[in-house]
């Protein structure tokens, strides 16, 4: 297992859920995070919290991974003690409506398209040249059950998932003859604000999706990341897919109730 002291590790969608968990794993590494997120308060709430209990040194970024111009931005003035990332988590992402596709709303479509998709994209280009210069790197991107199944309704967030899991694959050819490791980590059901968003703060209908299972909790996916990152560095990690015991596929889930 490699040590993470002093790493420099960023975390997209750091202020809920899987995100949020990934910093307080890696917290109490030695490792030193790079948060990022809309919501700046949630950041430098979760900031204050690390910094209490493992002394983390972090650094926070109010960013919209779809805004190309501002990711640019920010991972060009990072601060020099803070520009050499060694692990990128590209987590940031949302899926927004259930609709049949030929029902579905455009500016779901979007910002499912732009966030989960273009985000990505656009922090691993920024990111990525600075890990070729250095001859080392690891980039995570959270994929999804979703990128292996579609499911009905699930049309687009299925298509950007599935995108996730082919961009995984061709940034890992593209950097074979480097020291840069490449992993999709890719969870089934996992109990966040998730659904909430997906069905646009309908809590009642978000709740009812965990109803009866034991979903994942952040926490465990988290810990696969963890793994993930931790391997000798000539081992690459190519692909996880986790799942609830409770869930057998993208569909077939297990209720008590
Ligand atoms: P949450 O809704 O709890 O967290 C999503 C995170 O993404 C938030 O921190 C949010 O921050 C951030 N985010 C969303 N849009 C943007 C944006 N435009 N710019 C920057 N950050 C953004 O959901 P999860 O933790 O569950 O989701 C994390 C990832 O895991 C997503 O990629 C999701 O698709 C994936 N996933 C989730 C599963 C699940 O069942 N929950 C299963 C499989 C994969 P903010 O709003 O502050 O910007
Ligand atoms: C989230 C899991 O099955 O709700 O990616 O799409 S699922």
């Amino acid at each position: 297992m490699i040590s993470l002291q002093n790493q420099i590790i960023l975390i997209t969608g750091a202020s809920s859920g899987i995100g949020t968990a990934c910093a307080r794993v890696f917290a109490n590494t030695g490792a030193k995070l790079i948060l990022a997120a809309r919501r700046l308060e949630r950041l430098q709430e979760l900031a204050e919290t690390l910094k209490k209990e493992f002394n983390t040194e972090v650094y926070l970024i109010q960013l919209d991974v779809r805004d190309r111009a501002a990711v640019e931005a920010a991972i060009s003035s990072l601060p020099p003690a803070w520009a050499d990332i060694d692990i990128l988590i590209n987590n940031a992402g949302l899926s927004r409506g259930l609709d049949k596709l030929h029902e579905g709303s455009f500016a779901d479509w979007e910002e499912m398209i732009d966030t989960n998709i273009k985000g990505l994209l656009y922090l691993t280009r920024y990111v990525v040249p600075g890990m070729v210069k250095r001859d080392r790197g690891h980039v995570v991107n959270i994929g999804s059950i979703a990128g292996h199944q579609t499911y009905p309704n699930g049309n687009v967030y299925c298509g950007t998932k599935a995108a996730v899991r082919a961009i995984s694959e061709g940034l890992k050819l593209d950097l074979l003859g480097t020291p840069i490791r490449v992993t999709s980590v890719d969870p089934g059901m996992v109990e966040t604000e998730f659904s909430d968003v997906r069905f646009h703060g309908d809590t009642e209908r978000a709740k009812k999706v965990y109803q009866g299972v034991t979903p994942l909790t952040p926490d465990d996916v988290a810990d696969v990341i963890f793994f993930c990152v931790t391997r000798s560095p000539h081992v690459n990690i190519n692909e996880i897919v986790l799942m609830p015991v409770d869930q057998a596929s993208a569909t077939l889930v297990n209720r008590r109730t």
